[in-house]
């Protein structure tokens, strides 16, 4: 017993003499001084856990693009990508459910879109989740505040950025725009356009508006003008409903994060994000992978630059993503507001600085949808300006639906009204939008679509193969399937001149993770087919099409009849192999 109790002691001591090491810069500066400053030891705090690496959707998606439709393709890379998180956060959530850390820890949940972890934790939890591998940071989950500044006027900024000159063709039908928010009301000029998302303040609640800012800047959205007065850039888009912050108009990054993934797996194309903070490096990095993953998932975000103005480099995060779209405020004489945030952002590391924001919007004294009746309200802010250019957003994804993020930004900032010094600033960005510019250029936008973005795979094929004395070719190879699962098409060549004579009758068994195939193919130089479909002047024959999934095979050709053509050679098999495209919408 006195033995066993030595051992247990001196290992006690190795795990925490090991665990200083590991630790070491774990835990993030502002987190250590709130355990510094927390009277109770016992207190949990909201953290959020970074884990190493900052996997991108668009790196899954290409492994499974062979599934065809965008939303297939978007589900399945999802699906994958959660997996991925949870399997790597599967240790963490061990240890939190552990029995001796119940005291310690608080709720567990992994999220995939910046690959964290969110849950609550004490002083001495924090130091033993710092100790866990695969952990870049531990952050204080802070709270991320809105972007509303003063208030008082009139609903001018309809008329200024002539949205009635937009809705000679568009009105936003059939676009989701999901308004990351305090919850949005069932105002009059909303109600039967709203789905509800989450509520991640009171997850037994639906996301409803205890505040005033969501259901304002959703009626700037979409508010269709029911009760007096047209408030809406487009009018008949649906709006759905994320609340990420609280009554009192604040909410975590964490929170923000889990509102971003659902959408991903949402019907919503556009993010009318208002709100934004100045965190750390760290959070900044995985704002921007945050939206970068939502942006290849097919989703335009539009965010407020911030109402730390008029100095420069106050854009807010994650206003401050150079792939997002950017909104500064004006007044209804097209100046800026004092509060606008803004340019150029701080570095990107060694990206630099980007100027921003990227188009201004009206924020000042707009009039939209109150909370607590079926009334309007005035409020100013670069919150009031961002929905402005979400419903723009929602018009031109009507008139043209594969626009990506950067072809909408692109169009609007072609089509804004130039502000300030010429040319893209970083006080107007390109300038106030311009919504019956934006949505015709939106029309007759041809570049490459999101759609063309998908090609089809090739792989050359090259085997050694030996015909022997009497006319048979006998091959085994190991091949490996690297790419992703896919009815495969494999052609087929002889490469040396001579050994294209004669036919080649040959059976083949291909042995894989997904079982063994047969068949038999004959390549016959004597009859090149004339069809591009079954014959290819460099790649030879088509041998057929072939089901592979991700894997080792082994696969051998053996003659069924001898070529007497062609004796005793050492040949080349080359070929190849072709992945399908997805098909294009
Ligand atoms: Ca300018």
């Amino acid at each position: 017993m006195f033995r066993r109790a030595i051992i247990l002691l001196f290992v006690a001591v190795c795990l925490i003499l090991g665990s200083v090491a590991m630790a070491e810069g774990k835990i993030a500066p502002e987190l250590e001084k709130k355990i510094a400053s927390l009277r109770d030891s016992n207190e949990k705090i909201p953290v959020v856990v970074l884990y190493e690496g900052m996997p991108l959707f668009a790196d899954v998606a290409k492994e499974y693009r062979f599934l065809g439709a965008p939303e297939v393709i978007r589900e399945q890379t999802i699906r994958v990508m959660k997996e991925n998180a949870e399997s790597l956060h599967y240790w963490l959530q061990q240890l939190c459910e552990n029995a001796s850390m119940a005291a310690h820890v608080e709720g567990f949940t992994s999220i995939w879109v910046v690959n964290a972890v969110a849950l609550k934790a004490d002083a001495y939890a924090i130091q033993a989740i710092a100790n866990q591998p695969n952990i870049e940071k531990i952050l204080l989950d802070e709270p991320v505040p809105m972007l509303l500044e003063g208030d008082a006027e009139l609903t001018w900024g309809l008329q200024k950025i002539n949205a009635p000159g937009a809705w000679q063709y568009y009105d936003g039908k059939g676009v989701t725009v999901a308004v990351i928010d305090t919850g949005v009301n069932e105002h009059t000029d909303l109600k039967v356009r709203i789905v509800d998302g989450k509520n991640y303040i009171d997850a037994t609640k639906p996301p409803r508006d205890d505040h005033s800012h969501g259901t304002h800047c959703s009626g700037t959205v979409a508010g269709d003008g029911k009760k007096g007065l047209k408030t809406g850039v487009a009018p008949k888009a649906t709006i759905m409903a994320v609340k990420v912050l609280s009554s009192s108009g604040s909410g975590a990054w964490s929170n923000l994060w889990l509102g971003i993934e659902e959408i991903i797996g949402s019907k919503a194309t556009v993010i009318s994000m208002s709100l934004g903070g100045f965190p750390d490096q760290t959070t900044r990095d995985r704002l921007r992978l945050a939206c970068k993953n939502a942006i290849d998932a097919g989703i335009i975000p539009v965010i407020a630059a911030g109402n730390s103005g008029s100095g420069a480099s106050t854009i807010a995060a994650p206003g401050d993503v150079p792939e997002v779209i950017t909104v500064g405020a004006t007044d209804s004489n097209d100046a800026i507001a004092y509060f606008s945030s803004r340019g150029p952002t701080k570095a990107w590391g060694t990206e630099g600085t980007f100027v921003k924001p990227d188009v201004s919007a009206p924020g000042v004294d707009v009039e939209s949808c109150s909370h607590n009746s079926d009334t309007y309200t005035k409020m100013s802010g670069t919150s009031m300006a961002t929905p402005h250019v979400a419903g723009l957003t929602a018009l031109m994804l009507q008139a043209k639906p594969e626009l990506t993020a950067a072809q909408v930004k692109q169009i609007m900032e072609q089509t804004a009204t130039d502000l300030g010094a010429a040319g893209k600033d970083n006080t107007f960005g390109a300038g106030r939008i311009n919504a019956d510019k934006a949505v015709l250029a939106a029309q007759s936008f041809t570049q490459v679509g999101r759609s063309d973005r998908w090609e089809t795979v090739v792989k050359e094929l090259s085997f050694p193969a030996t015909v022997d004395s009497n006319g048979n070719i006998e091959i085994t190879q190991s091949i490996n399937n690297d790419l992703m699962p896919a009815t495969v098409t494999i052609w087929v060549q002889a490469k040396e001149t001579a050994a294209r004579k004669g036919y080649y009758h040959v059976s083949f068994t291909l042995t894989g993770p997904n079982g063994t195939k047969t068949g038999t193919v004959r390549v016959d130089y004597d009859n090149i087919p004339t069809d591009p479909n079954k014959y290819d002047a460099k790649y030879g024959f088509n041998a057929g099409n072939f089901e592979l999934v991700k894997g080792d095979y082994t696969g051998t050709v053996k003659s069924i009849e001898p070529n007497p053509k062609v004796q005793n050679m050492n040949i080349t098999i080359g070929g190849k192999a072709t992945w399908p495209a997805r098909t294009a919408k």
